[in-house]
């Protein structure tokens, strides 16, 4: 039954129990649900993600949607945007043309160690647990630095800092299982979401403020995404902004959603609402009552990027 495939959104899940639920999940939906093991991140741990298939990924007619969270670790609020999908997508079905017709990839945590090191010991850690050198100096680098589009120009060479990019492109096991996920699906993969916090926005490539080919449409999707969640989010919240990564926000490489874009022709970094538009690091903090409805509200968003993308 159901009941038993609902993780609930009364709080934010660790990194064990979102593990044993993909399990059960594909144990439960065997027809359409398949969890891989990318890889293991640097402490060892095995980052796994959902395929979601009504025809096993065979159908190459289909487009691809890959879907990320956790990245940045102490962004806790991004979990139930995807646990949410994943809900929506195989026990709650209510919209059946996206499950019908889309191959989807949902990588709930994307960055186990970091995620198991903000629940035991530091909540506003943001990067992996690398260690950079012998004993535990100034350990980590930043992921979404660390991937092949503008490495190395608009990051830290400073390990020390949270936005070291680390000493190459992909040179961190937590970005090469996202790398190889994108390349295996280069050839129909429709729309790529990865998913942080904070500040209610919509970005898009690229990082250094250049544009890609087709950014007017770009735009104009993530305008109907931000419309989307506007009109169902909390009033208390802000409305969503929407625009290029170094415009809305700062000069940035090596991010996840830029490599994206180099494959799909829609790719977007979502920054979900911070706790009660509060000062900096508490942004990071998730209101309990704010759970159900961050992914609530950010399915709306994904719906519309979804048809978007199937309309491409
Ligand atoms: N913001 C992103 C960050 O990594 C970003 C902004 C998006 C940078 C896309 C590069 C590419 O800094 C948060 N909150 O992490
Ligand atoms: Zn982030």
């Amino acid at each position: 039954n159901s009941s038993s495939s609902r993780l609930g959104f009364d709080k934010i899940h660790t990194y064990a129990e979102v593990d044993a639920y993909l399990t059960q999940l594909a144990r439960q939906y065997p027809n359409v649900v398949t969890v891989v093991e990318g890889g293991r991140s640097i402490e060892g741990r095995p980052i796994r993600y959902l395929r979601i298939s009504t025809t096993n990924f065979q159908d190459a007619r289909k487009p691809v949607i890959i879907m990320q969270s956790l990245i940045h670790c102490r962004e806790w609020v991004t979990l139930p945007a995807t646990l949410y999908a994943i809900q929506k997508l195989v026990v709650d079905v209510t919209e059946s043309d996206l499950i019908q017709n889309i191959d989807w990839i949902i990588l709930p945590v994307a960055n186990p160690d970091g995620y198991v090191f903000t629940h035991s010991n530091d909540r506003y850690w943001r990067k992996n647990r690398r260690q950079n050198f012998s004993g535990n100096i100034c350990p980590g680098v930043d992921l979404n630095r660390n991937f092949a589009m503008n490495w190395g120009t608009a990051s830290s060479t400073n390990p020390c800092s949270d936005t070291f990019h680390g000493s190459a492109a992909f040179s961190e096991p937590e970005t090469a299982v996202i790398r190889d996920i994108i390349q295996a699906h280069s050839n129909r993969l429709a729309l790529y979401l990865d998913i942080h916090s904070f500040g209610s926005m919509i970005l898009y490539g690229f990082g250094d403020g250049t544009l890609p080919s087709n950014a007017l449409q770009i735009n104009l999707v993530g305008v109907q995404m931000a419309q989307a969640i506007d009109r169902v989010k909390w009033p208390t919240n802000r409305n969503y902004i929407v625009g290029n990564i170094f415009h809305v926000l700062y000069a940035a490489s090596g991010g996840a959603s830029d490599y994206g874009q180099l494959f799909a022709p829609l790719s977007y970094t979502y920054e979900l609402p911070a706790w009660r538009n509060n000062s900096w690091l508490q942004g990071f903090l998730v209101d309990p009552e704010f759970i159900e409805q961050a992914g609530f509200e950010t399915w709306e968003g994904i719906k519309v990027g979804a048809r978007a993308a199937l309309a491409n």
